[in-house]
């Protein structure tokens, strides 16, 4: 009969996410699994038989994790305003005129990470300046004495 155990190894720290079933050998997660905290896990796995004088043999096991996208994006807005809240845009600039800068991220990977932005207005559009950054400008020219205040959400 043998018996199957996790060495301790206080460096890989992948015994607290996995474990070995004693009798079985079988490998199963034990703990919380995240790709973005760690993406390799490496467990030395000991079998011992059960004679008067047991002999161990080692086998060292190399778990790869795969992405899940479990990470929303990231929209950081910057108006470049002194109060950061509040873009602000002077009435009757032209169309195309800056409103305020937005950064996109994803702490995914991959295709999980990939992200696309867009805005729903009539009055606001998106410009595209790098992959993930973007500037937020007008579509038309707008009129204080019509409406002073426009909020943009983006979904
Ligand atoms: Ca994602
Ligand atoms: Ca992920």
């Amino acid at each position: 009969m043998v018996m199957y155990r996790c060495a301790v190894d206080d460096l890989s720290k992948s015994t607290d996410t996995f474990a070995v079933n004693e009798t079985t050998g079988e490998i199963f997660v034990n703990g919380s699994i995240d790709f973005e905290t760690r993406r390799i896990h490496e467990l030395t796995v000991v079998a011992e038989d059960r004679g008067p004088s047991p002999l161990p043999t080692f086998a060292r096991v190399i778990i790869y994790v795969q992405d899940v996208n479990d990470m929303a994006p990231l929209i950081v807005v910057n108006t470049l305003t002194q109060d950061r809240r509040y873009a602000a845009v002077l009435e009757n600039a032209p169309p195309g005129t800056f409103v305020s800068h937005l950064a996109v991220s994803d702490a995914d990977s991959g295709r999980n990470a990939e992200v696309a932005c867009t805005v729903d207005s009539p009055l606001f559009s998106l410009d595209a300046i790098f992959d993930a950054e973007f500037k937020l400008v007008t579509k038309v020219v707008l009129d204080r004495e019509e409406k002073a205040q426009h909020e943009v959400h983006h979904p």
